[in-house]
């Protein structure tokens, strides 16, 4: 297989937009091509404040990577979620993206759970009411709060994170296979600012998996291998491995999936835009917006715990 650019040797073959490159042809194209889906859906200009929600894994520290590189003024923020074992996938996840922000003298903030809200993320699941895949629900809601609450506080003009084609396609199957409209909704490369939200995108919303895995290792970025260890079994591997099973058979499938639906979207067969807006208020306790009626679902998820903590102290 040869450089669709140059003629020599290809390294990667990607059969949906058949095209072959060589190692500098295909440094140069992904981060070209993040340039022009960034531009194409309105992420962020070079004037505004980036913040890169990294976990350590080859997506997000490809993101922050492709930014730093393209001349984004991009910050990072790392949350540390008190996973697995002394030394194990918290830690090890953590090291990793400090390396990579000092030796490219960057910004990153980390917050760690367990000391800014008492416990760690399978503390809080094993004590939470919430249902199948808890770990994987709190984590959710706890970076969503966490990561917010940083772009607000620091001032931040949009939030990004590292979730490629492989994501949005799964995500995308789960919502459809239930019809989860309001979500559906939801879902897409850029979602604006709204009171108390910060804008929030996803530059690589377009590269499949395993374009984010070759860019990653030729660009000898340092990553954690290992899967988060709660991910294992989840629903969402069961649908990216459905999705894979169709993209064998038919290369292209993945993504026209994705994008035939941002276009159904911007028809408007989902709804009219401004059905979508929702109606928000801000939380009692900690003032970010929410649809709840009083306190939003993170501090609900915080109050529920203690609740539990002091009937088990009682007991
Ligand atoms: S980190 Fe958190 Fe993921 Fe681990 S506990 Fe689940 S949600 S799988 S992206
Ligand atoms: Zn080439
Ligand atoms: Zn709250």
């Amino acid at each position: 297989m040869k450089c669709r650019t140059c003629g020599s040797k290809a390294v990667i073959n990607m059969r949906q937009h058949k095209l072959a490159l060589c190692k500098p042809h295909f440094l140069e194209w992904l981060p070209a091509q993040t340039e022009r889906f960034i531009k194409k859906y309105e992420m962020f200009t070079r004037y505004e404040k980036v913040l890169v929600a990294v976990s350590g894994g080859k997506d997000s520290l490809s993101l922050w990577n492709i930014l730093i590189k393209l001349g984004y003024q991009a910050d990072g923020i790392y949350i540390s979620l008190g996973i697995g074992e002394e030394g194990g996938y918290s830690d090890l996840s953590r090291q990793l993206c400090e390396d990579f922000s000092l030796d490219r003298n960057q910004q990153l903030h980390i917050v760690d759970v367990k000391k800014e809200f008492g416990e760690t993320i399978p503390q809080f699941a094993q004590r939470t009411r919430r249902g199948k895949n808890k770990a994987c629900s709190v984590c959710g809601l706890t970076k969503r709060h966490v990561m917010n609450q940083v772009a607000q506080k620091f001032g931040y003009d949009v939030l990004v994170t590292g979730h490629n084609l492989d994501d949005e396609a799964a995500v995308l199957f789960g919502n459809t296979l239930h019809w989860a409209g309001e979500f559906m909704l939801r879902q897409a490369p850029v979602l604006p600012a709204t009171p108390g939200l910060t804008r929030k995108g996803k530059p690589l919303c377009r590269f499949y998996e395993k374009e984010m895995a070759a860019y990653a290792i030729l660009s000898d970025i340092d990553y954690i291998y290992e899967e988060c260890p709660y991910s294992i079994g989840s629903t969402s591997i069961y649908y990216k491995h459905q999705m894979n099973l169709l993209e064998h058979d038919n290369p292209g499938e993945k993504s026209h999936f994705y994008l035939r639906f941002l276009r159904a979207k911007d028809n408007g067969l989902f709804a009219p835009p401004e059905i979508i807006k929702q109606d928000l208020h801000e939380c009692s306790n900690c003032g970010q917006p929410t649809s709840g009626k009083d306190v939003c679902s993170f501090c609900r998820m915080l109050e529920q715990g203690n609740e539990h903590l002091e009937r088990s102290q009682v007991n």
